[in-house]
């Protein structure tokens, strides 16, 4: 099939322009539909730029990226936009409604869609409490909300376009350890066959993903569950007892 929505890296280097050091340096590894695949690593690791180069925001300096088998560099901009659902780590949000910035990327949802959207993102309590619901205005770049409803919004914004990728950057990072938690279950129950991957410094966040990859310094210093990692993996165990 050629829709699974299957990100492969291979042997991935890449250098910012003018950068002595590669930042990513062979980056090998799947991320499978169904599943979710976390990376963490302490901060500078190269996490963000990694998940940067799905979408294309930059372009590999050697090896490759495929998506379903086909190098992403290969793919029309539009298609592979469309396969992506990128919620980066500061929110997006403009001054409108809920409603309104919930439909950014997806005009004609619906307004169930975008309820559904919203209860799976763990945002239908703050939002109903408005007098307006999803029709309230949010002020300049959310600035009457809390960072973790602002990030709260922005999943629920990519899950409103139902991408068959969905790229988190640190998206739960301000967020308590049962919402948090309580979220992502719901996410991966609503999104059955869609393929996660999950960006995040504390180890709540990637515990629970079937594919923990630790990055650091640009490389991969190991792959496993959070079970496997913490018997054999001396960064993994540093992460956690910090
Ligand atoms: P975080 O967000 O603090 O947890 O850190 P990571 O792991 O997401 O790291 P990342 O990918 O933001 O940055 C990795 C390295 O790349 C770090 O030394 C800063 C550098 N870097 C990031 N963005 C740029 C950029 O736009 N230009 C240049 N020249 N360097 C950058």
């Amino acid at each position: 099939k050629s829709c699974d929505g299957i990100v492969e890296f291979k042997d991935v280097t890449f250098r910012y322009e003018g950068a002595e050091k590669p930042v990513l340096e062979g980056i090998s590894f799947t991320a499978k539909p169904g599943e979710t695949t976390a990376v963490i690593g302490s901060t500078g690791a190269g996490k963000s730029t990694l998940l940067q180069m799905i979408p294309r925001f930059y372009d590999v300096e050697s090896g490759s990226i495929l998506i379903d088998g086909v190098n992403i560099q290969n793919m029309k901009q539009s298609t592979l936009r469309n396969k992506i659902g990128y919620v980066p780590q500061k929110a997006m949000l403009f001054s409108g409604t809920i409603a309104e910035n919930m439909r950014y990327g997806k005009e004609e949802a619906t307004d169930e869609e975008i309820h559904d959207a919203l209860e799976t993102a763990q945002a239908s309590e703050f939002v109903q409490k408005r007098e307006q619901g999803i029709q309230s205005i949010l002020e300049q770049a959310g600035a009457n909300l809390s960072g973790g409803q602002k990030q709260r919004l922005s999943i629920a914004r990519a899950l409103v376009r139902k991408p068959q990728i969905y790229l988190f950057d640190d998206s739960f990072s301000a967020l308590d350890y049962k919402t948090d938690s309580k979220l992502r279950y719901a996410l991966k129950t609503e999104t059955s066959n869609a393929t996660i991957i999950i960006v995040a410094q504390r180890v709540n966040t990637v515990k629970d993903a079937e594919k923990i990859i630790v990055l650091n310094e640009g490389k991969i210093a190991g792959v496993g569950t959070h079970e496997e990692l913490l018997n054999n993996n001396t960064i993994y165990q540093e992460i956690v007892s910090s």
